[in-house]
């Protein structure tokens, strides 16, 4: 209930921020993309990650308000940044209300950023709840050239069956499959058998948080398309992005 009216008083007061991890080419380990990340700088003066507010936006319904502030800074942050593709991570509750394509639509068209290089990461928990009304959008959604990911996989139960009625363009693999395999038979052959399953599919496959030269090495020889984690980026500031990026030709 407190936290609810804080973040209220937030979002009025422009208190959210907007962060941006690089994603590198697995092979060129150039940047490719960048994940959106948002924090809350409170007026005391400290930064709030989204693991303790999103759960609670959830359940207040404050997150329409905050996540489509996150997509509008987020393409309006991207335009500069030569091309690369940008990742804007999306609630299961966002993703239900049928309002959500619509306004998605009208923050391309205000902003101006090319579809074609955004991705929406969703959860399967999102797919789960409401099958029918995440097609039904994410349908709208891809019709605009949006691309759709499936974030944190390997945390929960997505079927086969379920990767291929959804179609997503590239999955995630979450850190707990990166964790262990460098040094874990088990870890590992979750991690090899998750990449061979999303090429298959024809799915690009980016391996997330990973922190050591040996768990790249691994992904990258596994074929991994796309490397996230604090090997090569932690999250910064929009105004830190463009000294990363390889000039335009
Ligand atoms: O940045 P950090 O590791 O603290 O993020 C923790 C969690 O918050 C992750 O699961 C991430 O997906 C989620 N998250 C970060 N930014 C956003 C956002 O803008 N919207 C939603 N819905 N989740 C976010
Ligand atoms: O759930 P999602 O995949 O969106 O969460 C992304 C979160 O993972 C972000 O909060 C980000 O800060 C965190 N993260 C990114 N790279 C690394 C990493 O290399 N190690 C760890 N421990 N966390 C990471
Ligand atoms: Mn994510
Ligand atoms: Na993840």
């Amino acid at each position: 209930r407190k936290l609810d009216e804080e973040l209220r008083s937030a979002l009025r007061n422009n208190e959210f921020r907007v962060n941006y991890q690089p994603l590198v080419d697995a092979q060129t380990r150039k940047v490719v993309a960048v994940e959106s990340l948002i924090r809350w700088a409170r007026p005391d003066g400290k930064m709030v990650g989204p693991s303790i507010f999103i759960p609670v936006a959830e359940e207040s319904g404050l997150i329409h308000a905050i996540g489509l502030f996150v997509l509008r800074q987020s393409c309006q942050d991207a335009l500069d940044w030569n091309g690369i593709k940008l990742s804007v991570n999306i609630s299961a509750a966002q993703l239900r209300d049928p309002e959500f394509p619509i306004q998605l639509g009208q923050i391309l068209e205000d902003t101006g950023f090319a579809p074609e290089l955004l991705e929406l990461e969703i959860t399967e928990t999102c797919l789960v709840l409401d099958p029918i009304v995440a097609e039904r959008s994410l349908d709208v959604i891809r019709g605009f050239g949006v691309n759709v990911v499936l974030d944190d996989f390997g945390t929960g139960y997505a079927s086969i069956g379920f990767l291929r009625q959804f179609r997503f363009e590239k999955l995630k693999l979450d850190r707990s499959l990166i964790v262990g395999s460098a040094d874990d038979e088990g870890s590992r052959a979750m991690m090899l058998s998750s990449i061979s399953m999303a090429q298959a599919l024809k799915m690009d496959v980016t391996a997330e948080g990973v922190e050591t030269e040996a768990q790249a090495d691994l992904v990258r020889a596994a074929g991994c398309d796309q490397i996230q984690g604090w090997l090569y980026f932690k999250a910064m500031p929009a105004d830190q992005i463009s000294q990363h990026l390889t000039p335009a030709s």
